[in-house]
Order: C-alpha cells, then sequence, then structure tokens
C-alpha cells in the first residue's frame, strides 16, 4: 500500500491518516491468539513488563515491523531508513474503565526528532463504544503543551500524564478501526481514548517509527529495530530477533530494553508506578 497525494498531504498538515488495511482476517486470528495464548498464562493478562518492547516477546510482531504493508507508507513520509523504536500493547477488557488522556508523546519519549509516527493496528474492533483513539488535528505543529501528572488507576498512561489546557474536545477527531486496519499519527500531535463499554475487548498494538538519524536524549542507553535501510548513525542499539514467541534466547534483552524505556518514561516523575 502506498499513500496518495491526498494521504501525504493528510498527514501533513493534520497529522493523522486512517484508516489503513493491513492484514487479513486469518493473520487477525493467529495474532490474537498469539497474545491471549501468553495472557492466559499469566491470568488472563499481560505482565506490565510484557507491553513495552513487545516485539521482542512476539515474533509475528518482530514480523510485523518490518512488514511491507506497513512500512511502505511509512517510509513515504520519513525516509528509507527506518528504526521501529518501541511496541506497546493497549488492551481495554470489555466494560473496562481503561481509558488515556489528553497527551503528547514528544514530551516523555527523549527522542530527538519530529518525525516520529505511532502506527496503531487494531486486533479486535476499535469503535467509539469501546474506546477507539480520539485525536486533535493540527497539534503536531505546535509548542508541546503543558501537561500534569494524575497518577489515576484507571489512565493506561505511565504517569497519567494530561494535558492542563490547548485541548479542545469538541475539534477531536475518533479514529475507529476494523481488526486488522491501522491508523497513524504524528508523536506530536495530541490524542487519547475513552472507556470500552462495547461487549469486546478493544486490542491495539501501536509501533514507533523514526529516521535512523533520531537520538536519544534523555536515557543514555536505549535500544531500537532496524527495519528498513541503513544505520549509519547507531545511536540505538539494535534489537535481536525472536526465533519463536516467547524466546528464552532473547529475554535478558527483552528486560533490559524495557527497564531502559520505563526509567526513560518516568524522567522527572514523582513515582514510577511501573512494575517491571
Ligand atoms: O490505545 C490507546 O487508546 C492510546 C494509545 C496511545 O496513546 C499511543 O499509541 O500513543
Amino acid at each position: 500500500m502506498r499513500f496518495t497525494e491526498a494521504q501525504i498531504q493528510q498527514y501533513e498538515t493534520e497529522g493523522y491518516v486512517f484508516p489503513i488495511d493491513v492484514l487479513g482476517a486469518d493473520e487477525v486470528a493467529q495474532h490474537r491468539a498469539s497474545l491471549e495464548a501468553v495472557e492466559a498464562q499469566n491470568g488472563g493478562k499481560l505482565l506490565p513488563a510484557q507491553r513495552p518492547k513487545s516485539h521482542l516477546l512476539f515474533k509475528w510482531l518482530d514480523d510485523l515491523i518490518r512488514d511491507p504493508r506497513v512500512l511502505d507508507p511509512i517510509e513515504q513520509l520519513i525516509g528509507p531508513n527506518i528504526l521501529c523504536w518501541n511496541t506497546i500493547f493497549w488492551i481495554k477488557d470489555a466494560g473496562s474503565e481503561s481509558f488515556v488522556s489528553w497527551h503528547q508523546d514528544n514530551r516523555y519519549w527523549g527522542l530527538s526528532s519530529d518525525k516520529v509516527i505511532t502506527a496503531w493496528l487494531a486486533l479486535s474492533p476499535a469503535q467509539v463504544e469501546n474506546g477507539c483513539m480520539r485525536i486533535m488535528p493540527g497539534t503536531h505543529k505546535g509548542d508541546v503543551l503543558n501537561h500534569e501528572d494524575r497518577y489515576d488507576d484507571a489512565n493506561m498512561l505511565t504517569r497519567g500524564q494530561e494535558i492542563t489546557e490547548g485541548v479542545d474536545d469538541a475539534r477531536a477527531v475518533h479514529m475507529p478501526l476494523q481488526p486488522g486496519q491501522m491508523s497513524i499519527h504524528n508523536y506530536r500531535a495530541a490524542h487519547a481514548s475513552g472507556p470500552n463499554i462495547g461487549t469486546d475487548r478493544r486490542i491495539g498494538v501501536s509501533m514507533h517509527f523514526m529516521p535512523v538519524e533520531t537520538e536519544q536524549v534523555v536515557g543514555e542507553w536505549d535500544s531500537a529495530a532496524l527495519v528498513r535501510g541503513q544505520d549509519s548513525h547507531r545511536a540505538f542499539e539494535h534489537t535481536p530477533r525472536p526465533m519463536r514467541d516467547l524466546d528464552p534466547a532473547i529475554f535478558a534483552f527483552h528486560a533490559k530494553a524495557a527497564e531502559a524505556i520505563n526509567n526513560i518514561l518516568y524522567e522527572g516523575a514523582a513515582t514510577n508506578t511501573a512494575k517491571l
């Protein structure tokens, strides 16, 4: 899939594009089953430490971040040499109050580039009633807005960080997706999502892509997968590839990489509530 000129223009001016067809129904079913098999080993939920850098835990996800159906449109926006910094699951069970407050990711990720793109792929329906993402058009072009740490247990963000002013809910755009579709947004764009009052789980996985010239300016050590092209910059250690789901050969690398991200996300916070 390649973006049309109109989609590229939409991304530049509004900061997002959706929906983009990526996976067929069989692939969605297989990936969801793989995820739910790991959840079943832990009583029905991923462990907190299994949410970040999850391409090191799920082989299909490590393949997906290199899949031309995902990368071809990303390359049109950020060029041919691409790193995937992180992959995170965002799961809201049916009836769950979990939500995501309005935030901009460039405030927290310690990445030097303005070009970082989040691709958010749905493994179940992500509709308004089960808490699909909402985005504030154009906020990727402005300043970083003021955020406050609110530490709400139902908030899926590390510190419950929330933009205190500059967001007008009436202008927000919902980004509903069918299973197998993805949205993309610039990580500077303010986004949020509500609770799941639907009857199915809302399962999404986000993949964060950036040009190889990007640097980590908060953490001393960080890692990323080289998913396309060459990395002449080598600012991030390249992540090893799992041979299968939960490949024990790279458990230690995953633990180190997840902890590094956790420390970056909590930098300057009063409390680190993650249980890695
Ligand atoms: O899944 C959600 O509702 C929010 C995801 C998010 O904040 C992100 O991918 O950056």
